[in-house]
């Protein structure tokens, strides 16, 4: 075990030095040790005991200080230092083909960059083609290495993911002799992000159909190719390809099956161990006592032979949901009487306050806020305290349209917490609002103290009702704020400010987790789509699925609430 962080700590400060354009010999001193130590069979902790460190071949006085210094400390100074003294994301850089430690002094020297994300918006915007000794060639190779980085980590967004598997399943129904067909796996969980899809289907001609669904227009090249199973690449919108798997299975194990390659794994394990205590056996065949099945067509059967509530597919993840004697009632998509964070031409929108009215009205809502963006925020053209009054004229003259439409706009704002702490705009502007959203945009690398003092800051002020996004992560592209959670989620609940859960794709934030903690600290939620576009009210439903996988009941989502009580919600924390 130890050899291993040896070699790993040993590389990384190779790395390291490079990238800070120490002489050459040391890191590759470094390197040449961490090689020579990978090929040992012996334990390091055994061979120091006999002195015999320098023995080893491509170890030598320095490096084998650093193996002593490790196995009496448990750590390097020297790598401590080093990882102290650049950027967290600076190691990343180093996985993107045709970039080296040379290279990415440069980047950081001149530009600042100090993780992959950096380097993508400083090749976007120009910088990077300009650096002496890179130019356009060299920026769009790294770009193109970016890309690569993205897909061979290997997940796909819900958001990507489960279009792709719903265009499948419809294309699987319409094949001949096709008589079921479900998604499985973690997109039926509704995970943030997907490894591969999985569909199930119960079909007369099982080789003839995994045949076709290899021939299926979205299939890029077939991995495999069986009786009862099938595997391919599908395109990826977002780039590459994602892997698809197509299951048959009888009928009489349908629901079996279903359950099976629902997931997950760990879930699965637990439901194993219930049945074998019984004397009974589960597998995706169905669940048996000897030769005998006890349930094996539908889902339902399974979990009541075990006498367990059919579990929702978000819970399935053995984090305590087979001991519940009773479901939470779980939120869902038809529970939300309204959307309380969108933007419009006003800011960076797209569309209309009316365009937006209309559009959530015909997705059933009652009540919508327009929280378009405060002053700070340039780049989406925020609203001064004058083009913010005349917004709130606006609203006002549109609910006059609109009445009798059977929606309510409410006159928000998204207004950005300042680097202080303070607010974009002062207390007697929001206090002319129906609804405050309170954001982070603006230097999301301050320190955990810094980011903790500014969100409990805005949760302090009696006009701001909810938190937007609370961690400021971006899937697959930004990391959350370093925050406090604790702290912030219990001033939640004590002040009655609502913590988004954002359904915006790139978002879901608060993420399942922090939802599940944050609810048992007593705090309320709302789930917004943030949407730019009539279009993006639709993501919605990840929203929703990311507060079930945070078993956030109907109950303490407010806008499940009328607008009445959105309105009392609001009243309450201003009094
Ligand atoms: P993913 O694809 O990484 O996003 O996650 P899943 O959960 O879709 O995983 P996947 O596609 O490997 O398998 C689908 C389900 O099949 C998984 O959730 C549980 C079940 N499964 C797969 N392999 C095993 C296994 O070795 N043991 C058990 N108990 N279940 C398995
Ligand atoms: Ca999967
Ligand atoms: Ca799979
Ligand atoms: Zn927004």
């Amino acid at each position: 075990m130890s050899n291993r962080d040896v070699v790993h700590q040993f590389n990384e400060i190779a790395d390291l030095l490079e990238i800070k354009g120490e002489e050459s010999f040391r890191a590759v001193s470094y390197r040449r040790a961490a090689r020579a130590i990978e090929d040992l069979t012996e334990d390091l902790a055994d061979i120091a005991a006999r002195n015999e460190l320098q023995k080893i071949p491509g170890v030598g006085k320095g490096t084998a200080d650093r193996i002593k210094e490790y196995l009496a400390t448990g750590k390097i100074q020297l790598h401590e230092e080093l990882t102290c003294s650049l950027p967290s994301g600076i190691l990343e850089l180093l996985r993107i083909p045709g970039l080296g430690p040379k290279k990415i002094a440069v980047l950081h020297a001149q530009l600042c960059v100090g993780s992959v994300e950096e380097l993508r918006t400083a090749i976007l915007d120009g910088r990077v083609a300009k650096l002496r000794g890179f130019g356009q060639k060299t920026a769009d190779k790294l770009l193109e290495g970016i890309a690569f980085l993205d897909r061979s980590a290997g997940r796909t967004p819900l958001h990507v993911a489960r279009p792709i598997a719903c265009t499948l399943r419809e294309q699987v129904a319409g094949l001949p002799g096709v008589e079921r067909v479900e998604i499985a796996g973690s997109v039926r969980r509704g995970k943030e992000m997907i490894g591969d899809l999985d569909l199930l289907c119960v079909a007369a001609d099982g080789p003839a159909t995994t045949a076709a669904f290899t021939r299926l227009p979205l299939v890029r090249s077939v991995l495999a190719a069986g009786d009862t199973k099938a595997s391919v690449l599908v395109e990826n919108p977002i780039g590459g390809e994602i892997q698809a798997d197509l299951r048959v299975v009888p009928a009489e194990s349908f629901g079996a099956a279903l359950q099976y390659f629902t997931g997950s794994k760990e879930h699965n394990v637990r439901l194993r161990e219930i049945a074998v205590k019984r004397g009974w056996k589960l597998n995706e065949y169905g669940l048996f006592e000897g030769p005998v099945a006890l349930a094996g067509p539908d889902e339902a059967g399974i979990y009541e032979r075990l006498g367990l509530p059919l579990i929702p597919p978000e819970l399935r993840e053995d984090t305590g949901e087979i001991d519940l004697r009773d479901l939470p009632d779980l939120v869902d998509l038809p529970d939300l009487r309204g959307d309380l964070h969108m933007h419009t031409r006003a800011s960076d929108g797209v569309c209309t306050i009316e365009e937006m009215a209309l559009a959530a009205r015909q997705r059933g809502y009652e009540y919508i806020a327009i929280t378009d963006h405060s002053h700070s925020s340039v780049i989406a053209n925020g609203l001064s305290v004058e083009r913010l009054e005349k917004l709130i004229e606006e609203v006002r003259a549109a609910n006059r349209q609109l009445a009798g439409s059977g929606i309510v706009v409410l006159a928000g704002t998204e207004c950005d917490i300042c680097p202080d702490g303070t607010l974009d705009y002062p207390d007697d502007v929001l206090a002319q609002l129906d609804w405050v959203v309170a954001s982070i945009h603006a230097a999301q690398t301050q320190d955990c103290d810094r980011l903790t003092h500014r969100t409990l800051a805005a949760i302090g002020n009696p006009y701001v009702n909810c938190i937007g996004h609370p961690s400021g992560r971006l899937l697959g592209r930004r990391e959350a704020m370093n925050i406090q959670w604790e702290k912030v989620f219990e001033a939640a609940a004590a002040t009655g400010t609502a913590l988004e859960i954002s359904a915006a794709w790139l978002r879901l934030d608060l993420k399942d987790s922090h939802v599940r903690r944050a609810m048992d600290l007593g705090c309320t939620f709302v789930i917004n789509t943030d949407a730019h576009a009539v279009d993006q009210l639709d993501q919605m439903i990840f929203g929703v699925q990311t507060a079930r996988r945070g078993w956030a009941t109907r109950s303490c989502i407010l806008n499940t609430r009328p607008v009445e009580e959105v309105r009392a919600f609001v009243a309450a924390k201003r009094k």
